[in-house]
């Protein structure tokens, strides 16, 4: 697994190139998935734990709420070794380009009722440049149209970042608040993820996920967003920025803006 080569695939790059994403399996053993899943249990019933909005777990109503921790990495160990898992740091500096610096964790619970995430583009929230941030989505749960996987735009990794235009007409079944000029020539598509596997997206690529319509099944994710080591800037709320060594990474400029990723929460995607 150390061979950088071994990671990904010519067709997995080709693809993360031409459509903005792609998915990788088995970054993590089945041990690791385990550890990972078992410490966000422990983490989701421990009283005065924080998620969105300063609510703990149990105060928030799965319909209405996100319900994700928030850069667990910086209150746990665990997490930053998860987050800064040597093969993912391999496959990023294959899409990259560059070795990568840790920007963001969320853990996303998504039990049975939730809702969807609304349409976005995570760089409208990092700020990062000259060259976009990246995600690296892990599936804790197989990932599918039942339980909410994300759906994506193919090749919209390659516009602008269209969140802050205002007017214009609104999307509204992606009920998305940031994207109001969505363009509809160019359709989504439902990307679901076996557990275990690792989806890569470009920060520009416009996504969002489906409610969770089951009963009995969640969808839970462990995930990373990155930029890339010649980045010159990213939102405040992204610092401290980690190296994949582990070291805190201070000198990057913070301009004015940004925010907690996907920071709206809207309803169907469908
Ligand atoms: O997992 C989801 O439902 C949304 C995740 C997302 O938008 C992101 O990782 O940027």
């Amino acid at each position: 697994m150390n061979n950088i080569h071994s990671l990904i695939t010519v067709e997995q790059k080709r693809q993360f190139n031409e459509l903005g994403y792609c998915i990788v399996a088995d970054l993590f053993t089945e041990l690791e998935i385990q550890e990972i899943e078992a410490f966000f249990e422990e983490y989701k019933h421990a009283g005065g734990k924080v998620f969105d909005g300063g609510n703990s777990y149990k105060d928030i109503d799965p319909a209405k709420s996100q319900l994700r921790a928030m850069n667990p990495h910086r209150y746990s160990e665990k997490v930053k070794r998860w987050f800064l898992n040597p093969n993912v740091a391999d496959v990023l500096v294959q899409l990259l380009g560059k070795p990568a610096l840790g920007a963001q964790t969320m853990y996303y619970f998504k039990p049975p009722n939730a809702k969807g995430q609304g349409m976005h583009q995570d760089n409208f929230y990092l700020l990062a440049k000259p060259a976009t941030c990246i995600a690296a989505w892990t599936a804790i749960d197989t990932a599918d149209l039942d339980n909410g996987c994300l759906w994506v735009v193919p090749g919209s990794h390659r516009d602008p970042i269209l969140c802050p235009e205002s007017g214009g007409e609104k999307w509204m079944n992606y009920g998305d608040t940031h994207i109001t000029k969505f363009p509809r020539e160019q359709k989504p598509v439902a990307v679901p993820v076996p557990r275990g596997s690792t989806m890569f997206f470009g920060g520009n690529l416009i996504h969002g996920s489906g409610p969770n319509r089951t009963k009995d099944r969640w969808r839970r994710t462990f995930i990373g967003h990155y930029i890339d080591e010649a980045s010159e800037q990213v939102a405040k709320f992204y610092h401290p920025l980690v190296s994949m060594a582990g070291e805190v990474v201070s000198n990057l400029h913070i301009p004015e803006g940004g925010g907690p990723c996907g920071d709206s929460w809207q309803g169907d995607v469908h």
